[in-house]
């Protein structure tokens, strides 16, 4: 007996440039899944519109992602990698699971909780978020659905809103497992140890950007907020996250092994882990921005690889989309 080849879903939201926590806690595990396993890569334009946005920033980053997911190596040819608003049955399959999840579920998300705090007026799609993630990853029967660490808790709503539409009405979904690395699951601040690095912060020397120059990245690196201590070993202890930060961020970017890292700086001073690491991020990410530099100049090509994708995943989940509706009870309009 062949076993069917797992199905594998993940999403971005084209919300500004992919920063490094982006790239280490998801896109590089994207790209590695890639060969083995069905994969489906959303560009998720829905949900970047949860907060509040310019229309002219969104049409520009939506294929500024595309072009730079493209040069860390998602190949369209192994993976689907289409455009959530292209595909119609995301927004009506959020809308069928809305109506059979209760609203507390929602109210204790953190994310919500803590991306509502930071507005004056909170909108409803912003609290509905999940909702809409959940019928991202269960319209293509995903089984895995890999993440950094603070997308977890959505993952666990989105089985607990699968176990309650296949209980109101018979088995239709696939439970999806969310899948975090050890490392890189939650790359934080390089101006702040103890908040995630996140996409929506601007202040230079928060982040380092995917396309960002060898000496903007020098300049960030050089500045990173490290402890008062000397040592330059892994740890879990939160009084030494900056260096630990660091060292995941080198050992991601190196590929070599913790014991290896910390007999390399065995003896160095801090100036020394920088400069390290700081090359080694520009090393990394040379190939990316060069790959990056050329699609980003060829729109209509662009347009042509996310064409192809919305038609593949459309494939998948508008006969997902109709098996819903009938088993709600709708009478579904004849093809
Ligand atoms: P925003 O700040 O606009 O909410 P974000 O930086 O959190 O954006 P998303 O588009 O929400 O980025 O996330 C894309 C993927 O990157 C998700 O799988 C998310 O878990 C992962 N991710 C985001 N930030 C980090 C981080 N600091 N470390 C590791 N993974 C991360
Ligand atoms: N909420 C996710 C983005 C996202 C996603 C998904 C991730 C939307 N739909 C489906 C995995 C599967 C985030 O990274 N902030």
């Amino acid at each position: 007996m062949t076993l069917k080849p797992k199905r594998v879903f993940s999403g971005i939201q084209p919300s500004g440039m992919l920063h490094i926590g982006n790239y280490l806690g998801a896109v590089q595990q994207w790209v590695q899944g890639q060969g083995t396993k069905v994969n489906f890569i959303c560009i998720v334009d829905l949900h970047a519109i949860t907060m509040p946005q310019e229309p002219a920033a969104l049409h520009r980053q939506t294929r500024e992602l595309a072009a730079l997911l493209i040069a860390a190596g998602i190949d369209p040819q192994q993976t689907t990698l289409f455009v959530q608003s292209h595909v119609r049955a995301h927004a009506e399959g959020c809308w069928l699971l809305n109506c059979i999840t209760p609203l507390g579920w929602l109210e204790r998300m953190t994310q919500y909780k803590h991306k509502a705090q930071r507005q004056e007026s909170v909108l409803t799609g912003l609290l509905d978020y999940p909702v809409l993630q959940a019928a991202d990853i269960l319209l293509y029967d995903s089984d895995e659905v890999p993440v950094g660490e603070d997308q977890k808790q959505h993952i666990e709503l989105t089985r607990d809103i699968a176990g309650r539409f296949n209980s109101l009405y018979g088995e239709t979904f696939v439970l999806p497992q969310p899948i975090i690395r050890e490392s890189g699951a939650r790359i934080m601040a390089l101006n702040d140890p103890h908040a995630k690095m996140s996409k929506s912060d601007f202040t230079r020397g928060h982040a380092i950007r995917v396309n960002d120059s060898p000496d903007e990245i020098r300049w960030v690196v050089k500045r990173a907020v490290t402890d008062p201590g000397r040592d330059i070993t892994f740890s879990a202890d939160p009084a030494r996250a900056g260096v630990n930060n660091l060292l995941q961020i080198y050992e991601l970017f190196t590929g070599q092994s913790r014991a290896a890292i910390e007999a390399h700086f065995a003896g160095k001073g801090y100036g020394a882990l920088k400069t390290d690491v700081a090359e080694a991020v520009i090393e990394g990410l040379r190939p990316i921005r060069e790959r990056y530099e050329h699609l980003i100049t060829d729109p209509a090509e662009l347009d042509r690889i996310l064409a192809v994708g919305a038609t593949q995943a459309r494939a998948v989940a508008e006969p997902k989309i109709r098996e819903m509706m009938a088993k709600v009870g709708f009478v579904l309009p004849t093809l």
